[in-house]
């Protein structure tokens, strides 16, 4: 297939574009290294600094020729109808956009920047499958965190509603709890509202938090892992939790802990992509499916992780810590997550294993971990 991939720099987009890669798909990648930025200029940095893809990208060549890159921002709608009119895509994976919540909760210009980037690059994108592409499949990383915490079952994507005994099927109701989060939602409704009125194909991949390192031997052998964060703004728990234990830091539980959400790996992460690519909605269709694999609670996640590390002598010690966000720490939490799985996603689960083969790449990387980007230094109030 001809896919482009926007964000390919990132954490899930990097493996997803070496995956792809590999299999042998003709790949037009796009990153302007926005966060890498933005982690600079917020005095933030990942364990590894990964060099840039231009500087990378022959290692993949290697295997598949068909491969370009390209420093574009797709919030520049005249740079991304360039590749799309020339390009031609079958497909366009969508993770161009800034992911972090405590990011954005920050102030009013880091709530702007959030919002008007990931808007404008949503908006753009489906923009030029309209006007250039129609039948091009675009494939959108979503967020559990748009439906929130509600006190009934979360439902995939959508719910049937009965009201004075007529019925209609609508968007599952969204209500989040981060200005980032939020704007998924509105993302979610601009994916809707185009390809109901003029019948785009979309599948909108709703992903809880992810955790993980390695995805495939090929990565591990040429040095090509993904960017991972370990900070207090754009480190994902589970990530944060290893990198804390292996520096011998107590692990940040905030407030009870007793918040529940729905968690991936990234090696899932790639394999739920690649299920969307081969499962393209008709005409006018927005598939949505719930993308995770396991629920926990932060607790539950705390002592998995002090379980694990035991097996290597790491002591693992645990701290509640006043919740820097605003979010319920109590809640129902019951989300349905059967339809990747019908598709064939086969899950890898969070074992002992999984969480010591993090801790060894960390341990590898312990030098570089700076524990004053740790702790939370700001709080949502
Ligand atoms: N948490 C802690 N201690 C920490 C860090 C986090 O207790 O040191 C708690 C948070 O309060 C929250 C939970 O862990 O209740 C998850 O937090 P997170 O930082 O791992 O995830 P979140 O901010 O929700 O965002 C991440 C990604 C985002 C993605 C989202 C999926 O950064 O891009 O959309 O996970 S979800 O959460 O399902 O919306």
């Amino acid at each position: 297939m001809k896919i482009i991939i926007l964000g390919s720099d990132g954490y899930l987009g990097w493996p997803t574009s070496i995956d792809l890669s590999l299999e042998g798909h003709e790949l037009f990648l796009i990153d302007n290294y926005i966060k890498k930025n933005l982690m600079k200029n917020n005095k933030r940095k990942p364990l590894v600094q990964n060099k840039k893809i231009e500087n990378i990208i022959k290692i993949l060549k290697q295997n598949n020729q068909n491969i370009f890159f390209k420093n574009i921002d797709c919030s520049n709608q005249n740079q991304l109808s360039q590749v799309f009119k020339k390009f031609k895509p079958d497909a366009v994976i969508h993770f161009a956009e800034l992911p972090s919540a405590p990011y954005s909760m920050l102030g009013s210009n880091e709530a702007w920047f959030t919002l008007e980037n990931n808007l404008k690059t949503t908006f753009n994108l489906i923009w030029n499958i309209k006007t250039y592409n129609p039948n091009c499949h675009l494939i959108k990383l979503g967020t559990m965190g748009e439906y929130g915490t509600p006190n009934i079952d979360i439902e995939e994507g959508w719910l049937n509603v009965i009201h004075k005994k007529r019925k209609h099927k609508f968007l599952y109701p969204r209500q989040a709890s981060s200005l980032y989060h939020t704007s998924k939602i509105m993302d979610t409704d601009l994916i809707w509202f185009y390809t109901r009125l003029y019948g785009l194909k979309a599948t909108d991949l709703m992903q809880g938090p992810v955790y993980g390192i390695h995805t495939n031997d090929f990565s591990r052998s040429n040095n090509l892992e993904p960017t991972f964060t370990y900070d207090d703004m754009f480190g994902t728990v589970l990530n944060r939790f290893i990198v804390q234990a292996v520096a011998n830091l107590p692990l940040t539980i905030y407030g009870s802990g007793q918040q529940i959400r729905g968690y991936i790996n990234l090696k899932d992460t790639i394999k739920c992509i690649k299920i969307a690519l081969k499962n393209q909605p008709k005409r006018g269709t927005l598939n949505i499916f719930n993308q995770f694999t396991e629920q926990f609670s932060v607790n539950d996640l705390a002592k998995k992780v002090k379980g694990a590390l035991k097996l290597i002598d790491i002591n693992v010690k645990i701290n509640k810590i006043k919740n820097p966000r605003i979010e319920s720490e109590k809640h129902y939490y019951k989300a349905a997550n059967s339809g990747l799985k019908k598709l064939g996603l086969n899950p890898q689960r969070l074992n002992n294993e999984v969480i010591i083969d993090i801790a060894k790449y960390v341990n590898k990387h312990k030098r570089n971990i700076d524990v004053s980007i740790i702790k939370p230094k700001s709080t949502w109030k």
